[in-house]
Parts: structure tokens; C-alpha cells; sequence
């Protein structure tokens, strides 16, 4: 039995706030979200990180990305959007099954939950 919680939510073990899924990758709501609409995508298939990859691999997981961005864009209206991936433990990788964040940007004054960033 895998101890990867991603793999888990991709067999259905635990459960995740799924934004979109097909036959092989799977998007769900951030559990912590940095901002509102934070959202992850994950291959279904368990690769720890990028250097993983095959190039169908690749293609499938990034041609799901737009949908997701356009969807996200569409729902909250962010005013930018990070799509970033952290590999290994020195860029602060926590989650050892690959995920692509979508963390939707508000304004410098705000974020997605109405708290106020520092501004210089
Ligand atoms: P990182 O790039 O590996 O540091 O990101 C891990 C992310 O996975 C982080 O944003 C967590 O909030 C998120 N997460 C989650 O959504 N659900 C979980 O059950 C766990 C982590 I554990």
C-alpha cells in the first residue's frame, strides 16, 4: 500500500477538493492555500519530481494546465497567477509525489482573503 498522500487522493483513499481530473493527471484545492483559488496538479502516475518525467508524461500533465489557469481566471478574477514547482528539499519541496501550483495574485494591497500584504 503506497504512504504517498497524493497517490492516496488519486486512488480515491483520501479524500481532495478535485477542480479537475482525467485519465492521467488530477487538480485539487491547496489544503493550506497561500491565496485564494491555490490550487495543485499532480500527474496520477507517482513521480517524485520533474527529473522523473518521460515527455508524454510531461505533455499530458502541461496540457491540462491552461484549462486550469483559465478556470481559476475565470472564477476569482486574480490580478496575475504564479504557476511554480518546487523540486527537492532545498527549494522547499514538502510533498514528495510532483505538483504544479497555481497560486492566483491579487493586488499589492491584498490578497485572496482580504489580509494586507506588507508594501515598501
Ligand atoms: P511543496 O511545494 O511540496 O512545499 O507543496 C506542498 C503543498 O501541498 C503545500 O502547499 C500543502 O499545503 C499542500 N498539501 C495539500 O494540499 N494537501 C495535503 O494533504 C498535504 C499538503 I500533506
Amino acid at each position: 500500500m503506497t504512504e504517498c498522500i497524493f497517490c492516496k487522493m488519486v486512488e480515491g483513499e483520501i479524500p481532495a477538493a478535485k477542480v479537475y481530473e482525467d485519465e492521467h493527471v488530477l487538480a485539487f484545492m491547496d489544503i493550506m492555500p497561500t491565496t485564494k483559488g491555490h490550487v495543485l496538479l499532480i500527474p496520477k502516475v507517482h513521480r517524485e519530481n520533474i527529473y522523473e518525467f518521460s515527455e508524454d508524461e510531461a505533455a499530458q500533465l502541461f496540457s491540462a494546465a491552461p484549462k486550469i489557469a483559465r478556470a481559476l481566471k475565470a472564477e476569482f478574477e486574480p490580478a496575475g497567477m504564479n504557476l511554480l514547482n518546487n523540486t527537492g528539499a532545498a527549494a522547499s519541496q514538502s510533498v514528495y509525489h510532483f505538483h504544479l501550483h497555481f497560486i492566483p495574485r491579487y493586488d499589492r494591497q491584498t490578497d485572496g482573503f482580504g489580509l494586507h500584504w506588507e508594501t515598501k
